[in-house]
């Protein structure tokens, strides 16, 4: 028997009439002007978010694995001075993990608006600035029920206009997605299955995603941080990184990919079917932290080119 998914589960989040029920149930002043600005904007940037001495210690934790691991750090630069960015180094460094459990205000946000403890999923580190176009992060992280993830980015460093900072499209998390299903059936022979990844469907829905910001006359907005300050998005912000101007700059920055707990995490799979049910629950291993649980992969991973276990790395 096919199952009916559960539309009725829809995050409270998503849709703009329940925004003034969410900020009464507010239990703190700060908290409500955090929702407030996150559900108008589909954004916050929180000021000075963790101490700089968190980040600072995080930064030469990294540069310490770095050192004490030539052999799986060299052959990841890939023949550049650069490392593509680099998926879930916070399985290995406790610093990382710090800079997520003692982000005290952003964790406050997040549960408040899932109505649930959140937890890592997925982050990335970036040594550089990732001049990635314009998107939405939801094909990528599609939970069922839908749109239980944000991303949640820390500055290890100030970032300005010259080393790549992020850019957002204020408001564009509230514009209606693409006809789904259609957009699919465009790409796919008849009666084949939506794959978990597909860079030309992919491109597809994400260039739907920037005509309909054009179309709507939503600008992109550069977000310049210090050192310490978080930035919170909503699942359907679109967002990138800038052109970067000064190549020899650093843009060291943390973002985690975060879910309510025990969520399963799907692909295009499930993002290109919304009407097509798959289940709703997902029992993660977890690393647990201090106070919240992060989920446990397998591998540490430079972009999709290197996986290495988390034993592999001296130092740790
Ligand atoms: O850091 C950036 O430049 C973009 C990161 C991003 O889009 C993401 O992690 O979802
Ligand atoms: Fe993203």
């Amino acid at each position: 028997m096919k199952l009916k998914p559960d539309l009725g589960a829809m995050p409270r989040y998503m849709s703009p009439e329940n925004d003034a029920a969410i900020l009464a149930q507010a239990l703190s002043e700060t908290v409500r002007g955090q929702a407030e600005q996150f559900l108008s904007d589909g954004f916050v940037v929180i000021k000075e978010a963790v101490p700089p001495g968190l980040c600072d210690a995080a930064v030469t934790a990294f540069r310490k694995l770095e050192i004490d691991n030539p052999q799986i750090f060299q052959p990841a630069r890939l023949g550049s001075s650069r490392y593509p960015r680099i998926v879930n180094l916070h399985l290995v460094l406790p610093q990382f993990r710090d800079l997520f459990e003692l982000n005290v205000q952003a964790l406050e946000l997040q549960d408040f608006l899932f109505g649930d403890e959140a937890c890592v999923y997925t982050s990335l580190f970036f040594e550089h600035g990732s001049e990635q176009s314009l998107h939405r992060d939801t094909p990528y992280f599609c939970t069922r029920p839908e749109y239980r993830y944000f991303g949640m980015w820390v500055a290890l460093e100030a970032v300005d206009d010259d080393n790549g900072p992020l850019m957002v499209a204020p408001r564009g998390h509230r514009l209606p997605d693409p006809d789904r299903q259609a957009l699919a059936r465009a790409f796919l022979p008849p009666d084949e299955a939506t794959p978990q990844f597909s860079e030309p469907l992919w491109n597809a829905y994400q260039q739907d995603v920037s005509d309909a910001c054009d179309a709507a006359g939503l600008t992109r907005q550069t977000v310049r941080l210090n050192k310490g300050d978080t930035i919170v998005w909503h699942p359907q912000l679109p967002h990138g990184g800038r052109a970067i101007r000064d190549y020899d700059r650093t843009r060291l920055s943390v973002v985690f990919h975060c879910i309510p707990k025990d969520t399963p995490v799907y692909k295009l799979d499930a993002f290109l079917n919304p009407n097509q049910a798959f289940p709703t629950e997902m029992n993660w291993p977890y690393q647990s932290g201090e106070t919240r649980a992060f989920v446990r992969h397998a591998h540490v991973t430079f972009d999709v080119h290197f996986h290495h276990r988390p034993a592999e790395f001296k130092g740790f």
